[in-house]
């Protein structure tokens, strides 16, 4: 038994007045203040702690019995997560949304006007850190024991303003006003080395002596699950200079900026979060975030294993480490460090262990974006780690020797270290050599990983390559960001099972003929579009959210609100149904390219709303700062949802899931899941256009020219020559020049049969409740895309954890 139930403690009360008790217990004693004088910031703060009282109550109960369970755990090591806001989806996970409203107003504040104080925690760029997100979500619901590690970075992802339609950058700092989610655990602090040089111990082993020592700092958070008892917890580690870093003797002489030098270089790590690595000022930086949070998180890892565990050989039963994407993969070497400098084991079985404790997960097939680090720059900063890279790297060789004797560019191909234009550690390399299993993030993407990225890999060990397609965490992303559609659906299927076994939604196939049904259905988007409050209701809500990066192709997007645009200024009496487009997303402060479209879209919206012919049918909006909350607001509203990459670059996409899973149909090509939700929505209920990843292929290997696409299509032609004329503003010239005379996104290939997959779409919109029809029917098969499904995939193939089941509090 828990020694708190032993001690008389009991959980926290559920009548509104015990909430309200609570509450105001929490405003006197915690904040410091009084009801009188609450502001509110007071009554938020308090509200939040309230809440907060009753998942730290489930999360001492969840870690007795995961402690007592000495189960195998799942840890997950991210860079990145965008947790997005906590206060609502705490308040539904604790079941305390009416005891809050209640006694909000208690303290004469409306809930509406106190829930708007919650920050969004950006800790994140885009899919890869709300998948994290998503996937803890997931891991707590199915009660499985889990951690997630990550860094607990000062400024999270910039705000994005427009200053006269150009993206202008603004430091995220979250948390300003205090972050009541957080607990801090200073005594779990964990000291982090750099620099330095190795040298023999004399026993045989290798010492590091390091050049600077940082201290890493956690702090948890809560990660409930929903309809169970489990709260898991996300680790963020925050860098701090070490006790010697302030100088005291030089601040005593009044040298105040030399004596926190070291200090103030020490926190740097942890200051913000990477809006791209496209830079190369602060690459060093970078690798030194990876490797802080890799080093705090293993030790943490390691210490947690000791509480229960003597011998090493159990090490990878009892704990598997999910990297995602490369960021974390300093890990492995690290590991092997540990074991091998600072716990005494051999080399081969240090080795074992390893690689049976990682998984890795790829996020990309761009070639740019696979990582790689300079050898003198890992020399500089890990000594001891290149050293244990350049082991692993033999002991690879060998083996590939062994298997594929006499091909030495396999071996050239294979190496972690790439020679040529200069040495660099190849990330992904070193993650697939020191895992047990590499997967990609759906279908197409693990096939063209096998094939293409990872080839020679998938060589060797084939059986180490899976798929465990995405998933979205659909309490988020429907139960909370679509509370009408909610309880339309639950009362629909009796009940609300749905929201943690997403595959119920197949049972609304039913109701796809049943008019009544299709109205409320239709009724209940209209809302979402009226509360978003960003155009006609009425119109067709064509939405494409995500960052923005020519891949994507928001440019094809524009050149089709072009084509409208023309079409409606040569034609005013046409027949058109009314369009609201919808752009959201940001794009890397130093991705010039995809500001210039940024630039494009807003200029083309001011030139659409100021022409009085066409303003009436098309209109084009972009509210700056997507973020969570804002996806939460947008998602809902959309009819239509834009999933136009080049087949073979998106790796998966996630949006896509939480649109289909909102009723919006999918426009979009063969590419990552949409491939996928197409399989499961139906052909008829998916609006298909584009080249294949073959077609894509043979077309650049025959030589590709994007002008003669320009010189062949008059409505083509009419949009690039309206950009270069200055007709939007004046701007746009270089996002037209890189499409005709490269466009490596094959935009203009794909341009006819995209704009002829819209007029599909107008068409269909035409026949509304066939449409609402085919909007029923994405929802109800879309429960595949379950972040829920994603994690049983990921405990099925890779992870072979066992749930631990939380007693309530009444059987304590
Ligand atoms: C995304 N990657 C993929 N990377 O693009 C998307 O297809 C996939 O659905 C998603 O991961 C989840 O698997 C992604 O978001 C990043 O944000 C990088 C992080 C490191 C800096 C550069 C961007």
């Amino acid at each position: 038994m828990d020694l708190r139930y032993k001690l008389g403690l009991r959980p926290l009360g559920v009548t509104p007045a015990e909430f309200e008790q609570d509450l105001l217990s929490n405003l006197y004693y915690r904040r410091g203040t009084t009801v009188e004088s609450a502001s509110p910031q007071d009554a938020y703060h308090t509200l939040a702690r309230t809440v907060r009282d009753r998942l730290a109550e489930r999360r001492a109960r969840t870690a007795a019995a995961q402690f007592a369970a000495n189960p195998r755990w799942v840890y997950y090591l991210s860079a990145e997560y965008l947790l997005g806001r906590q206060l609502e989806q705490n308040m539904l996970y604790s079941n305390t949304g009416d005891l809050a409203a209640a006694a909000i107003k208690t303290l004469r504040l409306q809930p509406e006007e106190v829930a708007a104080l919650d920050v969004e925690q950006g800790l994140g760029n885009g899919g890869l850190g709300r998948l994290a997100a998503c996937l803890l979500d997931a891991m707590a619901s199915l009660d499985i024991p889990a951690v997630g590690y990550g860094i607990r970075y000062d400024y999270g992802i910039f705000k994005q303003s427009f200053i006269d339609g150009v993206q202008s950058e603004q430091p995220d700092d979250w948390a300003v006003l205090g972050n009541p989610w957080e607990f801090r655990a200073p005594d779990d602090r964990q000291n982090v080395f750099f620099y330095g040089h190795t040298e023999p111990t004399g026993d045989g082993r290798t010492r590091w002596v390091p050049g600077e020592i940082v201290v890493g700092e956690p702090s948890h958070m809560l990660v409930p699950g929903y309809g169970t008892e489990t709260v898991n917890i996300i680790r963020l580690w925050r860098a701090r200079g070490s006790e010697e870093s302030f100088n005291l003797g030089l601040f005593s002489a009044g040298r105040y900026a030399e004596a926190v030098q070291d200090a103030v270089r020490a926190e740097n790590i942890s200051k913000v979060l990477y809006p791209d690595d496209s830079t190369e000022l602060g690459r060093e930086l970078r690798l030194k975030q990876q490797y802080f949070l890799v080093s705090c998180s293993l030790r943490d890892i390691i210490r947690r294993f000791q509480m229960r565990n003597r011998d090493w050989d159990t090490f990878p039963e009892k704990n598997v480490v999910q990297l995602n994407d490369t960021h974390p993969v300093l890990a492995i070497p690290e590991l092997m460090r540990l074991l091998v400098d600072e716990h005494g084991l051999g080399w081969g079985r240090a080795w074992s262990i390893t690689r049976r404790t990682f998984a890795y997960t790829c996020h990309t097939l761009l070639p740019e974006a696979l990582e790689t680090w300079p050898v003198p720059m890992i020399e500089r900063l890990l000594p001891r780690h290149l050293e244990i890279i350049y082991q692993i790297n033999q002991d690879l060789l060998i083996e590939v020797d062994s298997r594929f004797e006499g091909d030495p560019d396999r071996l050239r191909r294979m190496s972690l270290i790439q020679e040529e234009p200069e040495r660099r550690v190849r990330m992904a390399h070193l993650a697939v050599a020191g895992t047990t299993a590499v997967n990609g993030v759906a279908q197409l993407h693990s096939r063209l990983l096998a094939e293409t990225t990872l080839r020679d890999f998938a060589d060797l060990w084939p059986d180490k390559f899976h798929n465990v397609t995405n998933g979205v965490s659909a309490r988020r992303f429907v139960r909370l960001a679509n509370p009408e559609l909610s309880s339309l659906i639950s009362s629909a299927l009796g009940g609300d099972g749905w929201i943690n076994d997403l595959d119920r939604l197949i049972g609304l196939e039913a109701l796809a003929d049943d008019t009544g049904f299709l109205d409320r259905w239709r009724a209940i988007k209209r809302a979402n579009k009226v509360r978003l409050g960003l155009g006609d209701p009425d119109s067709l809500t064509d939405v494409m959210v995500k960052r923005f990066h020519e891949y994507k192709r928001q440019q094809l997007n524009l050149l089709h609100v072009i084509t409208l645009y023309h079409r409606i200024k040569n034609d005013p009496r046409r027949e058109s149904a009314p369009r609201t487009v919808l752009f959201a997303g940001k794009a890397a402060p130093a991705y010039h390219a995809a500001k210039a479209i940024i630039r494009l879209i807003n200029a083309l919206a001011a030139t659409i709303e100021a022409d009085p012919v066409v303003a009436p049918l098309l209109k084009v909006v972009f509210p700056p700062n997507y973020n969570v909350t804002l996806a939460e607001l947008i998602i809902p509203a959309a009819d239509l949802s834009e999933q136009i990459s080049l087949a073979g670059k998106e790796a998966s996409g996630t949006g896509n899931m939480k649109l289909a899973l909102n009723g919006a149909l999918t426009i979009g090509t063969l590419d990552g899941a949409n491939i996928e939700i197409r399989d499961r929505v139906g052909a008829e209920n998916f609006f298909l256009f584009g080249l294949d990843t073959a077609q894509a292929a043979e077309l650049r290997a025959g030589g590709y020219r994007p002008r003669d696409y320009y010189e062949r299509d008059d409505e083509l032609r009419a949009a690039i020559d309206a950009i270069n004329a200055g007709v939007f503003g004046g701007v746009g010239q270089e996002v037209a020049g890189a499409l005709l005379d490269w466009d490596e996104y094959l935009t203009l290939a794909d341009y006819r049969a995209y704009v002829d997959c819209q007029d599909q779409v107008e068409a269909a919109w035409r026949d509304q409740t066939s449409w609402t029809r085919k909007s029923l029917l994405n929802t109800a098969r879309s429960g595949f895309f379950s972040a829920d499904r994603t994690v049983r995939d990921y405990m099925a193939q890779i992870w072979r954890a066992d749930p631990v089941r939380v007693p309530p509090a009444c059987e304590q």
